[in-house]
């Protein structure tokens, strides 16, 4: 299996809906789930199917990502495994960023092809899932195909957001529509089995999880659709006729995190008692640097559903609802509900504090008495006394210097200062 495959990981494009976390980091760097960052996610996977060669497609390579991986994936020298960043960079006869997901594939080709491999497996960078890979291949090589496209039943409302696919009995793809206008559904409904359609998920969405046999690969990308820049536009439809496009049905838990509202969700919903994504799973690891923080300190604190990364020290009144994320503080009386906090990357000292006091400014982390809900809070803030802020759906909109308001979230940029009661 190892040297079967490599898999690609597309790490973003230009896209904004990630923003104001990607603002100064390259998303999957984007910090998830208390102390991994998106990127693990399809590199654990990987790595928990047997694949260990893996690119990551990055529009900028940020300290962050780099340091992240350095520091995380560490392999024997007497293995072929890498992880390996490719930042879109210009080149004399590419001046520009990558401009869709198969043009950053295509100018990855020069580096993937220094290696041996028959399959090229292609994956998001932001989607929530665990999936084995090895049982995807194996699908691809019993049914001959030149292309497999993992899919999920879906309901009628996000329909719209997907690839829409339909099959035949023997699971090969017969017509794809990218994104399909709620107009057009009713003509793409699928026999999904009795199970997903009395769910109402009546549509098979593509997960954006390819694999390409590696000769058709560089054939498509390089002569037949050597102008063309997107694989769920373009190159997917296109290769019906021509090729066998197989699916492979996927009924576990996969989600999509690529924007504001499901990031939060996904994050949230990691708090259930027995969450969709079982991050306590022993034959499925999820991978992430290992920091060597002390256990979480808590005193007086009510946690309700809560999920409390290491090195956390927490003298709140109630916790509920909440993801808090590596090295927080929280000071005294405080209350955080339905929120997720990603920590901060260093501790200050006693002294650092007092000084930061003295000054005026609020120390490293949420002060006393304040209340946060419904809201993301990036690394390294300084939240003052007595801050309020309640994400709703009756705010609007908004990006302010220190927080960018979405969909009724609020989300307070990095290293962003609210000075003591600060209302939002
Ligand atoms: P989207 O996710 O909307 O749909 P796209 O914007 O092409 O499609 O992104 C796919 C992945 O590639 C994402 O992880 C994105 O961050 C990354 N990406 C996008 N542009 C990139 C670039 N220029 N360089 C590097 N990475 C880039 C796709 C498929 C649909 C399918 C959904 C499932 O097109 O058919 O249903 O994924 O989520
Ligand atoms: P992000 O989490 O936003 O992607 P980085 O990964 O770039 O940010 O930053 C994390 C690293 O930065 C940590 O390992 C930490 O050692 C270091 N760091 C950042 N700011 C400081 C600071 N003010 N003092 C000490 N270390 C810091």
């Amino acid at each position: 299996m190892s040297k079967q495959v490599i898999a690609v990981i597309l790490g973003g494009g230009a896209g904004t809906r990630l923003y104001p976390l990607t603002a100064s980091r390259s998303k999957p760097a984007v910090p998830i789930a208390g102390k991994y960052r998106l990127v693990d996610i399809p590199i654990s996977n990987c790595i928990n199917s047997g694949i260990n060669r893996m690119f990551v497609l990055t529009q900028f390579n940020s300290a962050s990502l780099n340091k992240h991986i350095k520091n995380t994936y560490h392999f024997s020298i007497f293995s072929s495994a890498f992880v390996d960043i490719l930042a879109a960079e210009q080149t004399p006869d590419n001046p520009s960023w990558y401009q869709g997901t198969a043009d950053a594939v295509r100018q990855s080709l020069r580096h993937l092809n220094q290696h041996e491999c028959e399959y090229v497996l292609i994956l998001s960078g932001d989607q929530l899932y665990q999936m084995d890979f090895q049982k995807m291949l194996q699908n691809h090589k019993d049914t001959g195909a030149d292309i497999s496209i993992a899919t999920i039943p879906v309901v009628a409302r996000e329909a719209s957001d997907f690839g829409i696919l339909k099959s035949d009995e023997n699971n090969l793809i017969t017509s794809f529509i990218e994104k399909p206008k709620k107009e057009l559904l009713p003509d793409w409904s699928s026999d999904t089995g009795e199970e997903m359609h009395a769910q109402g998920r009546d549509y098979l969405a593509s997960m954006g999880i390819y694999i390409f046999n590696r000769k058709l690969l560089n054939d498509l990308l390089l002569d037949v659709y050597k102008d063309c820049t997107d694989f769920g536009k373009e190159i997917l439809p296109g290769s019906l006729e021509n090729y066998k496009v197989a699916s492979y049905q996927y009924d576990g838990y996969w989600t999509d995190i690529g924007n504001i509202y499901s990031f939060f969700e996904a994050n949230l919903a990691l708090t259930d008692e027995i969450p969709p994504f079982n991050l306590f799973d022993n034959s499925n690891a999820v991978y992430t640097r290992a920091r060597m923080l002390p256990p979480a300190k808590i005193s007086g604190t009510t946690l309700e559903k809560a999920i409390i990364s290491e090195g956390c020290i927490i003298n709140a009144s109630r916790i509920e609802h909440s993801v808090i994320g590596i090295r927080s503080r929280i000071g005294y009386g405080t209350t955080i509900v339905s929120s997720y906090l990603m920590g901060t990357d260093y501790y200050e000292t006693i002294e650092e504090m007092t000084h930061a006091t003295e000054r005026g400014l609020p120390t490293l982390g949420i002060g006393d008495r304040c209340y946060i809900k419904n809201a993301i809070i990036d690394k390294n803030c300084r939240i003052g006394n007595d801050v309020r802020i309640n994400g709703s759906d009756q705010l609007e909109n908004t990006d302010h210097s220190l927080y960018t308001i979405k969909d009724g979230i609020v989300v307070v940029k990095k290293g962003a200062i609210l000075p003591d009661g600060f209302v939002i």
